[in-house]
C-alpha cells in the first residue's frame, strides 16, 4: 500500500489543523485539545509542541507494537465552551482512544466529566487546581497540583529569602487561579507567615497598580502570586516599576518561559515549584532538551516536560494493550494499563496516585511526584 508520509488530520477549526507523522495507514488515534491561540496559548503551543515530538520520537523507533501513533490536535482557544466542543468532536467523531487536555484547569473542570461519561480516557498534563480527578476514574494528569507544590515552594523561599510575611494577589475568577489562592492560604497558615494584605483581579486584566500599591503600603517581605501568564507578567513589570523589588511566589501560572517576554528586565526573583528542571542532568531531560531545541529553535519549558512525558506514559501503556479496533471496550482497556505504569522520563520517576471522590469512593489519578523549586535569573529558571 503505497501512502503519503504526511496526512492532514482533519479539525474542526482551520487554525487547529495539524501535519501528523504516518508513515502507514494512521493506527492509533489519540487526541490533544488544547489552547493554541488567545492569552494561553504560550502553555498550550509548549505543550502540542512537544508532544509532536514524543509521537514522532515514538514512530521513528517503530510505534507501538509496529502500530503508528496519530496525534489528532485540536484548538481548544483557552475557553471552557470550545473546550467542550473540540472534546465531543474527538470522542464522538474522530472516535480518538484518549484524549489530552484542556490546557487549563478552567476548561478541564467542563470538559473533563464529558470524558469520564463516555468512559474515554482523559489526561491533563497542565491542570493542577483541586479536585479535577475526583470527576471520575477516567481521569488523570501528570500535572503535580498546586496542593502538592505550593507548600514546598513557599518552604524553600522562605528559607532562602527570610520571609516572615506576605502579601497575596490572585485571579478570583478562574479554577486554577482560585484553586491556588486556597493553597497558597492554607500553606501560609500552616506554615505560619503572617499576610499583610489579599488583593484580586479579573482575567483580561492589564492595569495592577492599585493593588500593588496596596501592596507595597503593607511592607510585605514577598508576594504571593495565583495568576496565568497573561496576568501575571505584567504584574511582575508593574510591581517592579512602582519599587516593588521583593521575591515573588507563584503556582503554575508562572512556570513558563514566556515571562521572559512578558516581563523583560523585572522577571528575577520570581519562585515556582514543578518535577520538572532544566537544570537536571539525567539522560532523559538531557535528550528531551536537546531534541526539543534542536526542533523549535527554543528552551523547552516544563509544560513541554510534562507534556512530553504524558505522550510517553500513554505509549507505555499502549503497549499492554490488545487492540481490538472496538474503540469502547479499548479506551477501558487502555485505562486499566494506565493506572499501573511507571515510567522514567524528562520529568524523572513517574507513577499514578489513585485519589478518592467527596465520598470516599476511588476515583481518578494524581501524579505521584515531587517537585523541586526553582528561581528564575537573568533569563532563566534556575535551582
Ligand atoms: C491550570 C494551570 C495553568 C497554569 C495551565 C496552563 O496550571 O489551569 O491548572
Amino acid at each position: 500500500m503505497t501512502t503519503s508520509p504526511w496526512k492532514i488530520a482533519s479539525c474542526a477549526a482551520a487554525v487547529a489543523c495539524m501535519l501528523v507523522t504516518a508513515a502507514q495507514a494512521a493506527d492509533i488515534k489519540i487526541g490533544s485539545a488544547q489552547a493554541l491561540t488567545g492569552g494561553a496559548a504560550q502553555y498550550g503551543i509548549s505543550i502540542r509542541n512537544a508532544q509532536q515530538l514524543a509521537v514522532e520520537q515514538i514512530n521513528a523507533a517503530g510505534g507501538i507494537n509496529g502500530n503508528q501513533l496519530v496525534l489528532v490536535v485540536e484548538d481548544e482557544q483557552g475557553k471552557k465552551e470550545e473546550a467542550i466542543n473540540v472534546f465531543k468532536k474527538l470522542i464522538f467523531q474522530d472516535r480518538v482512544l484518549m484524549v489530552f487536555g484542556p490546557t487549563l484547569s478552567n476548561s478541564a473542570q467542563a470538559a473533563f466529566p464529558i470524558a469520564n461519561a463516555a468512559k474515554m480516557p482523559v489526561f491533563g498534563t497542565s491542570t493542577t487546581a483541586d479536585g479535577l480527578t475526583t470527576i471520575g476514574d477516567y481521569v488523570f494528569r501528570n500535572a503535580v497540583t498546586e496542593a502538592d507544590v505550593l507548600p514546598v515552594t513557599v518552604k524553600a523561599a522562605v528559607k532562602a529569602a527570610g520571609v516572615e510575611k506576605v502579601a497575596v494577589l490572585y485571579g478570583n475568577d478562574d479554577v486554577f487561579t482560585k484553586s491556588g489562592y486556597d493553597n497558597f492560604k492554607k500553606t501560609l497558615d500552616d506554615q505560619n507567615i503572617t499576610v499583610t494584605t489579599t488583593e484580586t483581579f479579573a482575567k483580561g486584566d492589564l492595569d495592577f497598580k492599585a493593588q500593588l500599591t496596596k501592596i507595597k503600603a503593607s511592607n510585605p517581605d514577598a508576594i504571593v502570586l495565583s495568576a496565568l501568564m497573561a496576568e501575571g507578567g505584567p504584574v511582575m513589570v508593574q510591581a517592579r516599576q512602582i519599587g516593588l523589588n521583593v521575591p515573588i511566589i507563584g503556582g503554575n501560572g508562572m512556570n513558563s518561559v514566556k515571562v521572559f517576554d512578558l516581563a523583560e528586565g523585572a522577571s528575577d526573583n520570581l519562585w515556582v515549584g514543578s518535577p520538572w528542571s532544566a537544570d537536571n542532568q539525567s539522560p532523559e531531560n538531557v535528550q528531551f532538551i536537546a531534541a526539543y531545541t534542536d526542533k523549535y529553535n527554543m528552551a523547552p519549558d516544563q509544560f513541554a516536560a510534562q507534556a512530553y512525558d504524558g505522550i510517553f506514559i500513554v505509549a507505555e501503556a499502549l503497549k499492554n494493550v490488545p487492540l481490538t479496533g472496538k474503540v469502547e471496550a479499548d479506551r477501558t482497556a487502555l485505562r486499566d494499563a494506565l493506572a499501573n505504569v511507571q515510567h522514567t522520563g524528562a520529568t524523572g520517576e513517574f507513577s499514578f496516585r489513585r485519589v478518592n471522590d467527596k465520598s470516599g469512593k476511588p476515583a481518578g489519578f494524581d501524579a505521584n511526584q515531587q517537585p523541586i523549586v526553582s528561581v528564575t535569573r537573568d533569563g532563566r529558571y534556575t535551582i
